[in-house]
């Protein structure tokens, strides 16, 4: 239906890729942008490990989003993995979005995002995210002169991913800096991820959200079973958490299986406000010892 796109003269379209330090609001400017949930968000660092696609729809413009993982100094194998992830789709953009998160400054990560996008020879558009944070803006003056005495902009807009403060100004500076070509995809395709991948996603959000220390860290997520009934109105699905040590079993269940309960009761209201269709979600734990320093886990689980 929508698969042959007319060529329009003058259409925009191209690959934004959003780079930045973890916990910079990368995933929630996506989700912000697109009105729609995709990427999985958290206050805690290291939230996404995929590059996650999302298509903006605009008149006369199409702007394939690429949400990456934060960008730091790794240390282990899968977090080595994670950050090459995030590098490459910096080398693929038309366009690169920078971003900052303006009520945290932190030079040194700032100085590592800087070293890996100088030298593209492409526009390089600054974010400067969290103005809803920054009381006093003679700080958000101070970010914008350090960066520009690193790099040239097509632009800078202080935006506010939670709030919404001035997205349409960023999308604008987006639509400017992308070259004209037709759309890549069809207009009712918001991301080439499969619900199945999303919905284990979401399972992992609320690790990330409900749990502490390290494991987050020491958590993945495989979906053995994604079936939709015969009447097509539910879903079943089967997914298993995987961790590192069997001390955090017992973490993960928590008291009479609690913890359990509720990573899968918030996980499966993710799951059937994304999907329209009521969930069944059964979930298992599965100790798979350090398997982020595996490298064969570590693809096995789709990193
Ligand atoms: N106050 C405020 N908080 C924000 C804003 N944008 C994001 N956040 C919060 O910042 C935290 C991190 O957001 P994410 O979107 O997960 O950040 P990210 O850059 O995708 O992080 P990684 O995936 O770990 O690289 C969450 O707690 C968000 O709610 C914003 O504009 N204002
Ligand atoms: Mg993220």
């Amino acid at each position: 239906m929508t698969d042959a796109v007319p060529q329009t003269p003058g259409f925009k379209s191209g690959y934004v890729t959003m780079a930045g330090a973890p916990n910079a609001g990368k995933s929630t400017l996506l989700n912000r942008i697109l009105g729609e949930k995709i990427s999985i968000i958290s206050n805690k660092p290291q939230t996404t490990r995929h590059r996650i696609l999302g298509i903006c729809h605009r008149p006369g413009a199409q702007i394939i989003f690429c949400d990456t993982p934060g960008i730091f100094i790794p240390k282990d194998p899968l977090n080595i993995k994670i950050v090459d992830t995030a590098c490459g789709a910096i080398s693929d953009a038309d366009v690169l979005l920078a971003v900052v998160d303006a009520a945290h400054p932190d030079l040194s990560s700032e100085t590592l995002l800087s070293e890996k996008i100088s030298g593209l020879k492409l526009p390089i558009i600054l974010a400067l995210n969290k103005v809803d944070l920054v009381a006093d803006k003679g700080i958000l003056l101070e970010i914008i002169a350090r960066w520009s005495a690193r790099l040239a902009f097509a632009a800078v807009v202080p935006v506010s991913a939670l709030v919404g403060t001035q997205l349409d100004d960023l999308i604008d500076a987006i639509i400017r800096a992308l070259p004209e070509g037709p759309p890549y995809f069809p207009e009712d395709m918001l991301t080439d991820a499969a619900e199945r991948f999303i919905a284990a996603e979401f399972i992992r959000e609320k690790i990330f959200r409900l749990t502490g220390e390290e494991i987050p860290y020491a958590s993945a997520v495989s979906v053995e079973t994604y079936q939709l009934n015969a009447d097509r109105m539910r879903l079943s699905i089967e997914a298993t958490i995987h961790l590192e040590r069997d001390s955090q079993k017992g973490i993960i269940i928590g008291k009479n299986g609690a913890m359990l309960k509720r990573i899968g009761t918030e996980a499966r209201q993710d799951i059937e406000r994304m999907t329209g269709r009521r969930v069944f979600l059964k979930l298992f734990v599965r100790i798979q010892k350090n398997w982020r320093k595996d490298a064969k886990a570590i693809e096995r689980f789709g990193y």
